[in-house]
Order: structure tokens, then sequence, then C-alpha cells
């Protein structure tokens, strides 16, 4: 036990009773038979034939032969942390569920992220939608949120998600590109499947190239019902909203992280952890009567649509806070099973033809993922409460259910497993009221494809446009169908026409017909990532440094930093330690070589004496560019003059120097600030 948090941790101690350290035990084999022998296989004669007698030997590779299982199909490279959700006020007035019920209650939770596209070893720091699932251990059974970092979805019902995925995913020919939509498949369905507008748009956008897991939102994207103790229900959608902001990378910025780098953003969470640094996001929602149902100028069941933060503000009701690193990837990051269909009472579906089919999906992938229909029963997917039922066998099946009754109703174990009344907390499913004739249609209310996108473009700053243009140029620009080019040119000349036709110039296609684009003119400011919080914590700062610094810029730097809750690292020609001009000695953390200017959110140029001094000002100036190409925060001090060289000169914002005024404040200050667009 680490602390005292996680002995109150149920899914903490219950997965206390699986792990197993193997360190300082004798090696045996997995019946228990200690082995002797581990390097060299049965043979007849020093050079002769392994003998099938070695039965190590084929236990050993035979497990290693069946290691793998397949990836998910979407969603396969991912990364995942323990935690906990507090609830802050009772929603009892909205949903019956026992673990939104006591303000202060705390429960366990499991929380994957992950992105779309890309195989399980591809890049993190693709352009791509990032999954963000939550698995509730409550006292009730397991709730899995599962969402997104983006609102809504590219498609309005499930039947087509086999379509996208195929459309998104590497070209079946030649399995290219990786992790990317940047392709012709994918720009192909886009323009003939209209209602992936709005979705697209924020896939152009930032949003798709976060900075970190810990600085993304979530969104449980459908319309989901809560449901209270009296039997009445509200609409609902859910919000992760991240205590460090919304932030994103820049996209050269993104592209050269996947090669320095391709752990990235696992990298970031994990090291948080480590150092107590735990991410926290706070849990709202927004609620809708049910008598509101047709109040608004979109169907509530699209899941291509938001509702505008504006009009239906979200209620702040509880915090995550993920703090503990998980000992096995495979066992639990890998083998966790999330199911939107996993809820409890109080909580309920609604008539979202993507979410329905979701339903039928989730159990359907672990049947194949991890082998059968026992994977309830692995350590991280298993319920805190108790659970029992007439279920039995299977490959893999650990519970050994005594006695002789395995069905129901019976009487030889007086009809148990029992049914449990609504009352003893048995779920019942919302009783809504259906009518209608069988039609495999869609309805007319799921068919205006362009206001959101609209209201999504409206409500961008100006760096944010620009990425947006600069991001469907680069996207659409892979496209070698220069058909495919025109069409997508055309669809978002519904959207805006000042948007279709930079990309237009881009491309080179022709600018759409002005007169069909949209006439929405509202904005929500929600959806800005410039509005959401700024703050310095946890930033990485590198600091450029050789011998002689001067030590005592050095040290009020690093304590402010330090201070302000964020990292530093000492990057240098060469591991080893570092001697200020006062005689204070520090230990280089990485080198010009291990790291790069892209792995840091800010660098300050120390300078001091290097043993290759043209070469330490060539990786300087190359730190330098890196970042303010970035519209990263860079400091320098005294002698870091020297380094920094000419190029300072050109340097503006966000380039803050010693002899400036609270240097170390401005610098704090201008790390809080992300990016510093005005360059
Ligand atoms: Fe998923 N999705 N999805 N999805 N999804 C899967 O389940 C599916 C959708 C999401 O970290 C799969 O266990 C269908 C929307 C996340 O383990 C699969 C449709 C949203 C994860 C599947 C959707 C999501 C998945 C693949 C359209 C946001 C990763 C492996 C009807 C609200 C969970 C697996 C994790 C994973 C099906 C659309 C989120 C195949 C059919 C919309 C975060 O079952």
């Amino acid at each position: 036990m680490q602390n005292e948090n996680e002995e109150q941790n149920k899914k903490h101690r219950q997965l206390e009773t699986f792990r197993t350290e193997d360190k300082n035990k004798s090696l045996t084999t997995n019946q228990g038979l200690k082995v002797s022998e581990d390097e060299h296989s049965l043979k007849a004669g020093q050079r002769g034939p392994t003998l099938m007698e070695d039965f190590h030997f084929r236990e050993k590779m035979t497990h290693f032969d069946h290691e793998r299982i397949p990836e998910r199909v979407v969603h396969a490279r991912g990364y995942a942390a323990h935690g906990e959700f507090e609830l802050y006020e009772s929603m009892s007035e909205y949903t019956k569920a026992d673990f939104l019920q006591t303000p202060g209650k705390k429960t366990p939770v499991f929380t994957r992220f992950s992105t779309v596209a890309g195989s399980k070893g591809s890049a993190e720091t693709v352009r791509d939608v990032r999954g963000f699932a939550v698995k509730f251990y409550t006292d009730e059974g397991n709730y899995d949120l599962v969402g997104n970092n983006i609102p809504v979805f590219f498609i309005q019902d499930a039947i087509k998600f086999p379509d996208l995925v195929h459309a998104v995913k590497p070209e079946p020919h030649n399995e290219m590109p990786q992790a990317a939509s940047a392709h012709d498949t994918f720009w192909d369905f886009v323009a003939n499947n209209q209602e992936s507008a709005h979705m697209v748009m924020w896939h152009m956008s930032d949003r798709a190239i976060p900075r970190s897991f810990r600085m993304m939102e979530g969104f449980g994207v459908h319309t989901f019902r809560f449901v209270n103790a009296k039997g009445k229900s509200h609409f609902v959608k859910f919000h992760w909203k991240p205590k460090l902001g919304v932030n994103s990378l820049v996209w050269d910025e993104a592209q050269k992280i996947s090669g320095k780098d391709p752990d990235f953003h696992r990298k970031d969470l994990w090291e948080s952890i480590e150092n107590g640094d735990y991410a926290e996001w706070e849990l709202g929602v927004q609620l809708i009567e049910e008598s509101q149902e047709f109040d608004f100028d979109f169907d509530i069941l699209d899941p291509t649509k938001l509702w505008p933060e504006e009009d239906i503000p979200v209620k702040i009701i509880g915090k995550m806070t993920l703090n503990r690193n998980v000992d096995n990837v495979f066992a639990e990051t890998e083998q966790v099973a999330f199911h939107p269909g996993h809820v409890v009472p109080g909580i309920d579906f609604s008539n979202d033809p993507l979410l329905q089919g979701r339903l039928f999906s989730y159990t359907d992938t672990q049947l194949i993922r991890l082998g059968g229909p026992n994977f309830h029963e692995l350590p991280i997917n298993r319920p805190v409460c108790p659970f029992h039922n007439n279920q039995r066998d299977g490959y893999g099946r650990q519970t050994i259910n005594t006695g002789q009754v395995s069905y129901h109703k019976n009487s030889l174990a007086d009809n148990t497993p029992s049914t449990s009344t609504e009352e003893e907390g048995g779920y019942v499913h919302y009783q809504e009221k259906v009518d209608g004739r069988k039609v495999a249609a869609r309805s007319d209310s799921f068919k205006d494809h362009f206001s959101q996108a609209k209201l999504f473009w409206n409500s961008m700053s100006v760096v944010e446009k620009k990425h947006i243009v600069e991001a469907f140029s680069f996207e659409v620009g892979k496209v070698k169908n220069k058909d495919i080019r025109q069409q997508v040119v055309d669809m978002f000349g519904h959207v805006d026409n000042g948007l279709a036709s930079a990309v237009a110039h881009a491309v080179g296609v022709h600018a759409p017909n002005a007169s069909e684009e949209s006439t929405v003119t509202k904005s929500s400011p929600a959806l800005s990532q410039e509005n959401k919080a700024k703050l310095p914590d946890t930033r990485k700062v590198g600091i450029l440094i050789g011998n002689q610094f001067e030590d005592s810029e050095v040290e009020s730097i690093v304590e402010a930093c330090l201070e302000a809750g964020m990292e530093v690292d000492l990057v240098s020609e060469k591991y080893g330690k570092l001697t200020g001009m006062n005689g204070l000695e520090a230990e280089v953390d990485e080198t010009f070589l291990t790291m790069h200017s892209v792995l840091y959110d800010a660098i300050i140029v120390a300078g001091g004496d290097a043993e290759n001094p043209q070469k330490f000002k060539m990786d300087t100036i190359d730190f330098m560019n890196e970042a303010y190409k970035h519209f990263k925060p860079i400091g320098i001090l005294s002698k870091g003059q020297a380094f920094a060289g000419d190029s300072i000169v050109e340097m503006t914002a966000g380039v803050i120097t010693y002899e400036q005024k609270d240097f170390a404040a401005q610098f704090v200050n201008a790390v809080a600030e992300h990016r510093h667009w005005d360059r």
C-alpha cells in the first residue's frame, strides 16, 4: 500500500490480491516445479538435437508464442491510470445513481486515454481524436463513461461505423498512412458523408493535437438519461474539464515529437503521477428536462450536435484525480474492457442511433479481443461489489461456482440468486414510450450538417482559425485525387466560404460557390481553447547550460520555476557535473542529444563554458529557433546572450531577457500563457 488513500480505495485492495512479486523468488514452471536450467535446452549430446521431452523449454516457448492478443480495432494505442472520483454535490434531484448521492463520496476509477486510428505501436502526437474512457467501480457495479476529447462524432448511425473506420485506417492495399487521416479514402468518406462536417472541423482544429492527456477535455458525446428515485428523467451530457486548462501542440511540433519521442503522451501522464502531480478533471453535466426535448434548433439525439454551454450551462458535480500508475500495462491497460452499456441504476440511454449501436459492439469486440465471455473476471474488470448469476463455464473461467443449481427459476436454491426490485437496487429500464413503424431511415431533424460546424468556426480565435485552415491544407493537400480535393472544398464551402477558399487556394482547386455558405452567425465562446484556464503547473522547462554558469541567476530562476509547479531539466553537452562561477554544483539531467526543443514547454538559455563552444552555440540556436517557431517562451540569462547570438534581435513576444524587470515572474507568466502567437 502506497498511502492511506490507496488503503481506502476498494479497487486497489481488490487488485492487491492479484499482484505478484517475482523478485527474490525461485524460478519455477507454471506447475510450480523448481527449474534447474533456464539457458540451455535439453539435448541429445552437447551438439545434438533438442529433445521433445524438455517440458520447461516447451512450456516457456508455448507461452511466449501466445503472448499477443488482437489489438483493439480502434483505440489500439492507449495508456491508463488509476484514481478516484469525488462527488462535490448530491445529484439526487436528477439521478439515483449511488455514487452521485453523497457529497464527498469517493469512487475508484480506471481511466484509459487513446488515439483512434493508429495501431498499438504508433506515435502518440498524430492528428486524431483521443479516447477518454473512465470506468467507475461503484458499489452498485461498474459504470463506464466511454467518451472522447471531442464532443461530437463523424456519423449519426452506428451502421456506418465500419465504413468510417475502414476509410480512416491505413489504406488496405499498402497499409499507409499509419495513424494519420491524411489520405484519399478518409477524405473521400468525408465528402460523401456530409454528416461528418462538424466533427471534421474539430478534427482539423488544435483539439486533435493535445499537448497532454492531462490538458484535454472529455465528453460523453451522446445524450444519456439521468433518472431519479421518483422515476423522473432528464437528458444529460457529460463533460470532463481539466484543471490544467486545454492546451495543444502546434502541427510542426507534433510531427517532430512523433519522431523524437513517440511515447510523449504516456510519458507525460506516467511521469506526472510518479512525481505526485496528480492529473485532475472536474465532471460536469448539462441537463435538459424531458419536456424540453424539442425546444432546440438541433435534435438532442443527433451525436453530431453539441449543446452550447452558453444555452445549457455545465454544472460541475465532482472531480476525478488520477493518482496511481498501473503495475502492468498488459494486465490492466490492455485487458480493461469498457462498454457504454455498463450502467448503474439512475443512468440510462437515449435513442441516439450511434449510442444504440455501440451498446452491441463493445461486448462483441471483447469476445474476440479477450478470448471469451469471462473477461469480466480479469482483475481490472471485476466490479468491487459482489456479483452472482447463473452464467457458467467458458474459456478461462476462474470463479468456482459451488452448488447444484445454475438456472432460474429454481426451488433447490430457494430461487436464488434472486432478482431485486427497483427499491432493492435492481436496474429497471426507463419506461420511455416508443411508438413507430419499423423503418431503416433517419429523422429529418438530423439533416442539418453545417450549422454547428459554422458555430464552431465562428467561435474560434484568429489563431485557431489559422490553424484549422493550415490543417485542412496539410491533410487535404496529401490527397492525390484532385476530384476529392474539390469535393472537400465544396463541402466546407457550406460551412464558411473564407475557410474553403483558403483551403482551395492551398490545395490547387476552385473556390466554392460563396452563396452556399451557412448563415449561422452565433458563436459559443466555451468552444475556444483560448478561453480556458492558463497555468504554469507541471510545464517542462529545459535550461541550456554549461560550466561556469552564473550561479545566482540560475538558482533563482530554477527556484521560481519549481515554486510555480514547473519541472526543470538542465540540458548540456554531456552528462555529469557542472560548476557555476561561484562554485555552485549542478548535475546535468539531459543532453542536446537526448532531448530536443520540441519536448519542452519553454527553454532558458543560461550559457556558460563549453567543451565545444561552436557546437554548443549551434545546438542552442537550434533549440531557440524551434521554440520560437512553436511560439514557446524563451528566457535568456546574462551568460546566455553570447550563445543566443543574433537570433534574439529578431525575437520579441514571449522572449524574456535577464535584464528585464521581474525576469522570473515574467518567465513564469509567459509559460502559463502556453504559446505566444504574436510572433
Ligand atoms: Fe468506440 N469502440 N465505437 N466510440 N470507443 C471501441 O471497443 C464503436 C464511439 C471509444 O480505452 C471498441 O473495446 C462503435 C464514440 C473509446 O478501451 C469498439 C461506434 C465514442 C474506446 C468500438 C463507436 C467512442 C472505444 C474497440 C459507433 C465516444 C476505447 C475496442 C457506433 C463517445 C476504450 C473496444 C478503451 C473502443 C465500437 C463510436 C469511444 C469496436 C460501433 C462515439 C474511448 O467496440
